[in-house]
């Protein structure tokens, strides 16, 4: 079927949602057709929009959710009813918890029935189950809503802390017509979606106090910073006042991360030794061991360290969420760089030469111990000397989007491929969750047109992998780099009682590179380092759909990654 044609001087609700969204300059649906939503993707395509379609609903709805980070606009997923939006749900979870914009809309069955629980097609009250998992979830009965239903959807996505809406669209509505000028009417073009939040000056001039009286002052930038796009203030505000800063792991490239003033060489040494830390856009959450125990200095795991925490974010709750902030800034962080900029003009010195000086002694040398490493070829490959050709490969293309997930290979990739360019970098997030590999890497060609290399674990490849297929379809410039260590973590567990392998432990050498070539993409066996920077160079050149095999040795892997001690069996030990 193509577009349906209409009567002229009416409009369907179809083509009223498709104009809903084009007004406020939404260009991409990621989708997976099905009823009630089949026609909606097919004439939102006739209408001009880029529809991407996937294969499994949670990958389209990361791909939404990378979009909303990426572009600041709600990123827009469209699923079926019941199992398709079950299926987009984790996404639109995964999303709020990150704090990037999108909207989740779902087909969904007959309200009548669905509320006698009478057994329609694909029944569900998705609206009550999706309610706690985002910021809004809202319905539309009527077509001369969908105006205010898209309106509302957007302002709630993208104002105050981002996060995920859900849209919930009854097959019912799509049947109705408007009287077309009406309709068009009906429609809100929304002004100011994500108004400035200015910080109140008392808040600022105390920040700028504690921080004047900071022997040892920190700057810890998060992805609430690289969403801001306040990229010229915050870099201004670190320059001029010679504080060390620290990256968060989507932060990576703010500042570039060979920038003199980077202390992520030196990481647990600034954190245990701060005396005061400037959070922009960043939590205190487990990612940072929730501001105390021995990573902060504190003399036990419960106890909290000597600094005093100054907290420049958009959410007034957050404060205080784990420990005591000294002084929090709320606002949106352009705005309150700004003020804190103005407050260091004059009468600023830099922090002094003790603290600065023994960081960058401390850099030096695990930087060159991290040389030392990287130089090494080890056979089989190893996550570092893999890891070396893909940290070359974006120093000679600075632009190139990264996409990370698993456990070792995001560890390591983190701390070993340097970033150069602010929001070039896409990873696990604050859940540290699997799966988002194949649609984040989707979202990040459509919204930026830059090659994408996803460093992936063949654990977390897993997940999404199926999407390949997608990114052949849609002739994607994404290299898929497949960390091969045989397993989940590593490859060497063993069964004690014989019979089934281990849990962790998959097929060994897999042949995964024949994943991309069965869609017609290139796929490539690398077991050395030039092997996997041949087939990588080709893959940026080309901009063709890649899959590299990189095979790592099988025992390389440490569980969990850099977070073993979160296993129950660890802590136990702990606690004895
Ligand atoms: P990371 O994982 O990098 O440490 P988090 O996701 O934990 O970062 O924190 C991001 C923080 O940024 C959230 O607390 C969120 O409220 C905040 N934030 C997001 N966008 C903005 C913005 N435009 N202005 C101010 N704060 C923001
Ligand atoms: N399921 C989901 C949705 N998210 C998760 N984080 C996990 C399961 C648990 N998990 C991790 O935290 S990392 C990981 C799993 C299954 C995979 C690690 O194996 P890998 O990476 O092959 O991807 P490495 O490099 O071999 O460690």
């Amino acid at each position: 079927m193509t577009a349906q044609a209409q009567p002229q001087d009416t409009i369907d609700a179809f083509h009223l949602l498709i104009e809903a969204l084009k007004l406020n300059d939404i260009d991409t649906i990621y989708t997976l057709p099905g009823i009630p939503i089949t026609d909606l993707t097919r004439i939102s395509q006739a209408e001009g929009m880029r529809v991407i379609a996937f294969r499994h609903e949670q990958n389209a709805g990361n791909a939404a959710a990378a979009a909303g980070f990426l572009t600041q606009k709600p990123g827009i997923c469209l699923t079926v009813s019941a199992p398709g939006f079950l299926n987009g749900l984790t996404a639109l979870a995964n999303a709020t918890t990150n704090c990037f914009p999108m909207i989740l809309i779902s087909g969904s069955s007959e309200r009548e029935i669905v509320d006698l629980q009478q057994g329609d097609y694909e029944e569900m009250v998705q609206l009550a189950i999706a309610k706690p998992h985002c910021k809004a979830a809202y319905r539309v009965l009527h077509a001369e809503d969908i105006g205010v239903g898209i309106a509302r959807a957007i302002r709630t996505a993208v104002s105050g802390r981002p996060g995920g809406v859900y849209l919930d669209l009854p097959a019912k509505l799509f049947t109705q017509t408007l009287e077309a000028q009406a309709g068009r009417q009906s429609l809100i073009k929304v002004v100011d979606p994500a108004p400035r939040q200015i910080p109140a000056p008392d808040a600022v001039q105390r920040a700028i106090g504690l921080l004047k009286s900071a022997k040892r002052p920190l700057v810890l930038l998060g992805k609430g910073a690289a969403y801001a796009r306040a990229d010229a203030q915050i870099r201004e505000f670190i320059e001029k006042t010679g504080i060390p800063y620290l990256p968060m792991s989507m932060a990576k490239g703010l500042l570039p991360d060979t920038h003199a003033q980077s202390a992520s060489a030196a990481r647990s040494y600034v954190l245990a030794e701060a005396d005061v830390v400037m959070l922009v856009g960043a939590r205190l959450n487990w990612l940072l061991s929730h501001g105390k125990g021995k990573t902060w200095g504190g003399a036990s795991a419960k106890d909290a360290g000597k600094q005093k925490f100054i907290q420049v974010d958009i959410s007034p709750v957050e404060a205080d969420s784990n420990v005591a902030i000294a002084a929090p800034v709320v606002g949106d962080i352009g705005s309150c760089m700004s003020a804190l900029l103005d407050g260091v003009r004059s009468g600023w010195s830099k922090p002094p030469a003790d603290w600065t000086g023994a960081i960058a002694e401390r850099k030096d040398k695990n930087l060159t111990k991290m040389a030392e490493t990287l130089a090494k070829d080890p056979s089989p490959m190893n996550f570092h000397s893999a890891l070396n050709v893909i940290r070359e490969a974006v120093k000679a293309r600075p632009d190139m989007m990264v996409v990370n997930e698993g456990a070792n290979t995001l560890d390591f990739a983190r701390s070993i491929v340097d970033m150069y360019e602010p929001r070039r970098r896409l990873d696990a997030g604050t859940w540290g969750i699997m799966g988002i590999g194949m649609g984040y890497s989707i979202a990040a060609a459509v919204t930026t047109g830059k090659p994408v290399i996803a460093i992936e674990g063949d654990s977390a490849f897993g997940f999404s992998g199926m999407e390949v297929e997608t990114i052949c379809r849609y002739n994607l410039p994404v290299c898929v780099i497949v960390f091969n260590n045989n397993g989940v973590y590593k490859g060497t567990d063993v069964n004690p009682r014989g019979g089934d392998v281990a849990p962790t432990v998959f097929v060994k050498d897999a042949r995964y590179e024949m994943m991309m070539q069965a869609f017609g993409g290139v796929g490539v066996r690398a077991a050395t380092p030039a092997e996997l920077r041949r087939a990588l160079d080709e893959a940026v050149t080309s901009g063709k759909p890649t899959l590299i095999n990189a095979i790592i040795d099988e025992t390389a892997g440490t569980e969990s990654g850099r977070i073993t001690s979160l296993n129950p069996s660890a802590a136990k030990k702990k606690t004895a």
